[in-house]
């Protein structure tokens, strides 16, 4: 961390906890102080001008105005600094961040859901693979609306407000959300996307540093928008594998459905609101 980061701190952002995070965070480094210079620069300047062309100085006006062509230079290498800024840097760190996803085999692999007022996840378990979910199977035990009948679900985990990671590995969200437009932010990890209904937003980030981070929504999305948080712990592997262990005891509880609720597989469950689709079709068409 250069000693440039003060400034980062000063305004109130915490540490950087991922492996891309210090890129982000030079970037904004550069762009603080060199807004700071432009807000000390262009103060001075305009109380100059205050003073330098006063009435007292200027009884009459003079309607030829400004003769040198220093202000020009010096609008033209602002513009010329913060056209560098966004095309040699902005854009280029952003198309890395999503156009260069890693390996999925390498990565953890994470569902996350938004929902009026916090965040759940959903882990594939010991099999990797996605269990179906289906917007007509949600209840208040079973909120991703798993089917209970998808073997594949039968080992997933979901947990409510807090996720478990481990450290230096890659993390892949694929991020959604059951009601409004949410957004997903990790300020430790650098890392935000929107969570909109209907649509699958992918993310990932690698965590490099273990430890208990914020989860925060980064949209007004309702009255309960304060306090839609949640946790993200880096674990060490071990500690990560005895998360797991935990999680995997309690997993067959999880998409219970409760009593009373339909048994029947439904391969033409569709979400709310969107047109049906064909039963075969590859794309998991259930999920939230
Ligand atoms: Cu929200």
């Amino acid at each position: 961390m250069s000693s440039l980061a003060l400034i980062n701190e000063f305004l109130g952002q915490p540490p950087n906890a991922s492996e891309h995070g210090y890129q982000i965070d030079h970037i904004l480094e550069f762009s603080h102080w060199f807004m700071g210079v432009l807000f000390f620069g262009w103060s001075a300047f305009f109380i100059f001008v205050l003073i330098r062309f006063r009435k007292s100085r200027h009884p009459a006006a003079d309607h030829e105005g400004v003769r040198s062509g220093i202000s020009t230079h010096l609008e033209f290498s602002v513009v010329l600094i913060e056209a560098v800024l966004l095309l040699g840097f902005a854009i280029p760190l952003w198309a890395r961040r999503v156009n260069e996803f890693p390996e999925t085999k390498d990565a953890i692999l994470v569902h996350v859901v938004g929902q009026q007022f916090s965040w759940n996840f959903h882990l594939p378990g010991p099999d990797g693979r996605f269990g179906r979910r289906d917007v007509n199977l949600v209840t208040n035990s079973n909120p991703l609306g798993l089917d209970p009948n998808d073997p594949a679900g039968k080992d997933d985990i979901v947990t409510l407000g807090e996720l478990h990671v481990p450290v230096d590995r890659p993390v892949i969200i694929e991020l959604s959300s059951k009601d409004v437009i949410h957004d997903f932010f990790l300020p430790s990890m650098r890392i935000a996307a929107d969570a909109i209904p209907g649509s699958l937003i992918p993310m990932w980030f690698k965590p490099i540093k273990t430890g208990t981070y914020e989860v925060i929504c980064g949209q007004l999305c309702g009255l309960g928008h304060y306090g839609m948080k949640g946790t993200l712990v880096v674990d060490s592997p071990p500690d990560y594998q005895a998360w797991l262990k935990e999680r995997a005891e309690l997993a067959g509880t999880q998409s219970a459905p409760p009593p009373g609720a339909p048994k029947t597989e439904n391969p033409n469950a569709q979400p709310q609101n969107k047109p049906p689709e064909p039963a075969q079709s590859p794309n998991p068409s259930g999920q939230l």
